[in-house]
């Protein structure tokens, strides 16, 4: 079952967390309304006012907001209060064009760190616990987020920030690290400096880690939980909204719980921008109905999940969302058919193959060319041609069989692949160049 951290928001009967999200929402639309002038304009053109928003319900009447929006007033113009209600800046990089950068009054930041306290709590953490965060501390929002998630919570925190994986190990090893926070790629990273370290994990007083900041497959869990000999639990969260801790998941490991009182989630249709019925997958929409600073109005993240209110076996009542499948703009077009990365990881991971994977797009002679290059193993790549050749095989069926397209599969040498300390890169698409 586990302990929460505010039981009377996370286990809330359903009326009352409406209730609290209408009162809310109302509140929000009138402050965007009255302080960013960019909110001002978009409600004018579309010809509602702050009286027009009674309840939660009405979300659907207001105007939607994109990264390009942030992009445009950049830096601080989508900001809703002065300078000195301001107390933390962060910023994500993105891979193209500018930083989107975001700020955080002293409440925000109290909201954000409960979400990552409860997201702690739902994974075992106790006050006794020395909770390690190897996420990047500085703009990301992963180091600092968990930080005082964990500080909020009581726990004992260890800022050990990411890279330098000897010496985390050595932390996991002296400091007695309970809980480690980082990405699931680095925690592969991690289990395989314990491994060549001759360290045992089961041997250490880890018991569980909180992954997250890009998406992860379940067979990814499997093998991280095999790995560092822990139970996996995903964090979800984006700067935008505040950071890790927007949705955590429970030890029921059945969906990650959004901390609604917060953000308001919805699921909508990415081209119609209708929304769709809860289980249906679709693009996730966040409204920060309880922000000072940066208020954003139906946020669209590019996020790929779906949502349900069923209560869950842990007892909480707050929505869950399954584990995004990726973002939109991640998703690869191969000769019409769409890929996401995960479904690739999946593939490879259900075969027992090893975690470490590239996938590379090319164009010949007009085609679009998929190829999966995997990592073997050692025991894999001491086998002979033709064991080799059969695991080749295997691996371009079960592509061909899940993705219904067929991939080229390269296998190549072990530890030949990059190794990420941060959010990975797993694509290179050669075709836009
Ligand atoms: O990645 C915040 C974070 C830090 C979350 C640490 C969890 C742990 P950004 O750098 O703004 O913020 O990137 C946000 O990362 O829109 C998703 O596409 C992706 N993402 C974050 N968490 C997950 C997850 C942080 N658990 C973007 N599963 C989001 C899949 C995730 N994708």
């Amino acid at each position: 079952m586990g302990e929460y951290f505010n039981k009377g928001i996370e286990a809330a009967s359903r009326d009352y967390l409406k209730a609290l999200q209408s009162a809310k929402l109302i509140k929000m639309v009138q402050s965007c309304y009255e302080n960013v002038p960019f909110y001002k304009r978009l409600l004018d053109e579309k010809g509602i006012e702050p009286g027009d928003i009674h309840s939660i319900d009405d979300i659907v009447k207001l105007p939607f907001t994109v990264k390009q929006d942030l992009r445009d007033n950049y830096p601080y113009g989508l900001f809703a209060v002065p300078k000195e209600k301001l107390v933390r800046i962060h910023a994500s990089s993105g891979t193209t064009g500018k930083q989107t950068v975001v700020g955080y009054t002293q409440a925000d930041l109290e909201h954000w760190s409960e979400g990552c306290a409860r997201a702690l709590t739902a994974a075992g953490a106790t006050k006794s616990d020395f909770v390690h965060v190897a996420y990047g501390y500085g703009l990301f929002t992963g180091g600092l987020g968990l930080h005082y998630g964990a500080e909020k919570l009581g726990a004992i925190v260890i800022p050990a920030s990411s890279g330098n994986t000897a010496r985390q190990v050595q932390i996991l090893e002296d400091f007695g690290s309970n809980i480690i926070c980082c990405t699931p790629s680095y925690a592969l990273v991690i289990g395989e400096k314990l491994k060549s370290a001759g360290i045992d994990p089961a041997g250490l007083p880890l018991r569980a880690g909180i992954f997250g900041a890009e998406p992860w497959s379940d067979n990814m869990r499997l093998e991280i939980e095999k790995t560092l000999a822990i139970k996996a639990y995903d964090i979800y969260g984006l700067s935008e909204i505040a950071g890790p801790g927007v949705a955590y998941e429970c030890s029921e490991q059945n969906g990650l719980h959004i901390c609604e009182d917060h953000y308001y989630p919805e699921i909508v249709d990415p081209d119609t921008l209708e929304p769709l019925p809860d289980g249906t997958f679709g693009e996730l929409v966040f409204t920060c109905i309880g922000k000072e600073a940066l208020p954003l109005i139906r946020y669209r993240t590019r996020d790929i999940t779906a949502i349900t209110r069923e209560k869950c076996a842990c007892g909480r009542t707050l929505v869950r969302m399954s584990k995004p499948k990726g973002r939109s703009d991640d998703m690869l077009i191969i000769r019409g058919v769409n890929v996401f990365p995960s479904q690739v990881e999946h593939v490879i991971l259900s075969l027992g193959m090893e975690p470490n994977y590239q996938i590379v797009v090319d164009k010949e002679n007009n085609l679009d060319v998929m190829t999966v290059r995997v990592e073997m193993s050692d025991a894999v790549f001491s086998d002979e041609v033709r064991g080799i050749e059969d695991t080749q095989r295997k691996l371009c069926a079960a592509l061909q069989e899940t993705l219904g397209l067929s991939a080229k599969v390269h296998l190549v040498e072990p530890r030949s692949l990059p190794r990420f300390e941060g959010k990975a890169v797993r694509v290179i698409d050669n075709r836009n160049i």
